[in-house]
């Protein structure tokens, strides 16, 4: 399919690639110009990009990114035609996403969330997860492209239900990290080898995906960034949008975002969210390392 990607980060980059190894034919544009995909073309705006495009597929930090390469200065939208399809597996606000799919559906345009999930690593090996919102039939005609970047696709609803999931999602990530971190502290500043709470953790039910993918980074103390600490704190920001507007109150989240304005203020932003940990330990005079280690 021709395919035009817009937005070449962390996530967005391995998905490009992983578009081209299979063979569709892929025009790139990033933002800050001199990222580029091999076997792919590069364009000098998101319009020039979607020129000719079937599917235009969008991976960028925010709400505010997609409204500006859609409908900004040569945004995308000029060169909208009847039948395209624009996908954004960026994670932004669910009731932003119906407004920018309704500006697009008078140009015969559909319009499908679709976040993902997986990491760093589940975009370069392409088995990342899908949660989508739009029409089924749409859906299946992007079978070959999301085959081509994850490994399953689960669809939610209609379209803005992929972003809603999404929150949902990352809300929990979150908080599940929060707890193991306040559990290392707790643990530590009372006498426990944080190696062997991990352990305990990974042999009882406590134990979580979660906890099995960050543990080894967090026993290392490597904070570098899988999925940035500012990019969990959007997030966290935006469910708890979502929750005003739907008038749903998320009381342990509130406070886990407070810790992350925290980190914020700490200078944190671009290391993994993991990084939260720092603070906690900071508060409770310790500092998680294992003696085994
Ligand atoms: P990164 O690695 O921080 O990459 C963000 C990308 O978004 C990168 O290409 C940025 O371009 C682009 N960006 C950011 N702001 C803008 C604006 N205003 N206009 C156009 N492009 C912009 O994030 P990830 O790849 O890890 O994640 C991407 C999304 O998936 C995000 O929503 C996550 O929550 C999930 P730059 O290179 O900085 O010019």
């Amino acid at each position: 399919m021709r395919v035009a990607f817009l937005g070449l980060g962390i996530m967005g980059h391995a998905m490009a690639v992983n578009l081209v190894k299979a063979g569709h034919e892929v025009t790139v544009w990033n933002r800050t110009p001199g990222k580029m995909v091999e076997g792919a073309g590069i364009a000098p705006n998101p319009a020039a990009a979607a020129q000719g495009a079937e599917v235009l597929w969008m991976c960028v930090s925010d709400t505010a990114a997609v409204e500006k390469i859609l409908f900004g200065p040569d945004g995308a939208e000029q060169s909208l035609s009847e039948g395209m399809i624009i996908a954004d597996s960026s994670t932004i606000s669910p009731s932003a996403t119906v407004n920018f799919a309704e500006r697009v559906r008078e140009k015969g345009v559909a319009y499908v969330d679709a976040p993902m999930t997986g990491s760093k690593i589940g975009a370069a090996n392409g088995s990342l997860i899908f949660m989508v919102g739009g029409d089924e039939a749409v859906i299946e005609r992007l079978q070959p492209l999301f085959s081509a970047m994850g490994k399953k696709v689960f669809r939610m609803g209609e379209t803005g239900k992929g972003q809603a999931t999404k929150l949902a999602m990352n809300l929990q990530i979150a908080m599940i990290f929060e707890g193991f971190a306040e559990a290392l502290t707790l643990a530590t500043k009372l006498g426990i080898d944080p190696r062997q709470l991990v352990s305990l953790i990974e042999a009882t039910m406590v134990r979580s995906g979660v906890v099995e993918y960050k543990a080894p980074f967090v026993l290392q103390r490597d904070f570098t960034p899988n999925f940035p600490l500012r990019l969990m704190h959007k997030d966290i920001r935006l469910a708890l949008e979502a929750a005003k507007e739907a008038r749903v109150k998320l009381p342990a989240l509130e406070t886990v975002e407070e810790i992350y304005e925290l980190a914020t203020e700490e200078g944190q932003q671009d290391l993994d969210y993991a990084a939260t940990l720092t603070l906690l330990e900071k508060w409770a005079g310790v500092l998680v390392k294992s003696e085994a280690a």
